[in-house]
């Protein structure tokens, strides 16, 4: 298997690049972000997804090199954005267990001249539990630069709800296999229900993600539901083919 390598000449290519897909605000139905997801396509056409390369970038030590790549890639295709969108960027668990991840993005941001204040870093709660001391101190660097934290696949996790009460979060991501079962199911919409009022209570907005069918949509507005991401509202999609005029596609 030559994935390692494969992976390698793909970085020193840059031939994995940023995917966008939209954030919309479910009040006035329009853009206010992309979240960056890294797309690998190969020689066949083929896309290799993030679940695959990811772990491999982790494991052979690329990951830091990798990430560097994405991220400054992302910031600059952000520069041309109108400057209210926001880029909301994933960092995998590994990641918040290196101290100087947080000085290393904040470089980037400085380099290529993206405000912080559009950044939004997305991560999960496995990340924070993994080494909780390193992962406040990185944090904490990119919050007082002015970064915004979301928590990402909420809901998944073991103990979201210590880390809200240990973190400030600025954004709670609904996990999509929420979305996905809540009309179906009555205890699922209730639990949305618990987490958009917990989002109020805490002064913390709150994402649906994987909104795939216009009842959904239409439930989670229902329901205050502050931003919705999904296939229904739009696809990830390379930068060259992104509106980013405000306008939600559907
Ligand atoms: O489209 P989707 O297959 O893009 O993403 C699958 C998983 O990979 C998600 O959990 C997502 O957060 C993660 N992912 C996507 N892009 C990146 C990236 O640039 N860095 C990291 N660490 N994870 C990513
Ligand atoms: O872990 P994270 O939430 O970052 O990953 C987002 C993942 O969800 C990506 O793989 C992205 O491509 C995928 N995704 C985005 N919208 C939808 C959707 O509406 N339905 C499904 N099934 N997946 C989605
Ligand atoms: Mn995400
Ligand atoms: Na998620």
């Amino acid at each position: 298997i030559r994935v390692e390598a494969d992976l390698r000449a793909a970085i020193r290519k840059a031939e994995i690049v940023p995917y966008y897909q939209p954030l919309v605000d479910l009040k006035t139905n329009k853009i206010i972000g992309f979240e960056a997801l890294a797309r690998w396509k190969i020689a066949s056409g083929e896309f290799i997804p993030p679940n695959e390369f990811i772990p491999v970038a982790e494991e052979a030590g690329l990951i830091v090199e990798l990430t560097d790549q994405l991220l400054r890639h992302a910031c600059t295709d952000a520069l041309s954005w109108p400057s209210e969108l926001v880029l909301s960027f994933n960092l995998s668990p590994i990641q918040l267990s290196d101290r100087l991840l947080g000085l290393r993005i904040l470089k980037i941001l400085g380099d290529v001249g993206l405000p912080a204040h559009r950044v939004e870093l997305e991560v999960t709660e496995s990340a924070i539990i993994q080494d909780a001391v390193t992962a406040q101190i990185v944090l904490d660097d990119l919050v007082n630069a002015g970064v915004r934290i979301a928590l990402d696949d909420f809901g998944t996790g073991y103990s979201s709800l210590s880390q809200l009460s240990n973190y400030r979060f600025d954004k709670i991501k609904i996990d999509r296999s929420f979305v996905s079962s809540f009309e179906t199911n009555d205890k699922q919409d209730k639990v949305i229900k618990a987490i958009i009022a917990l989002g109020v209570g805490l002064g913390v907005t709150i994402t649906a993600e994987g909104i795939e069918q216009e009842s959904q949509l239409q439930r989670l507005q229902d329901l205050g539901c502050d931003i919705g991401q999904g296939y229904l509202l739009g696809r990830p999609a390379p930068a060259a083919e992104l509106a980013t005029d405000h306008i939600c596609a559907r």
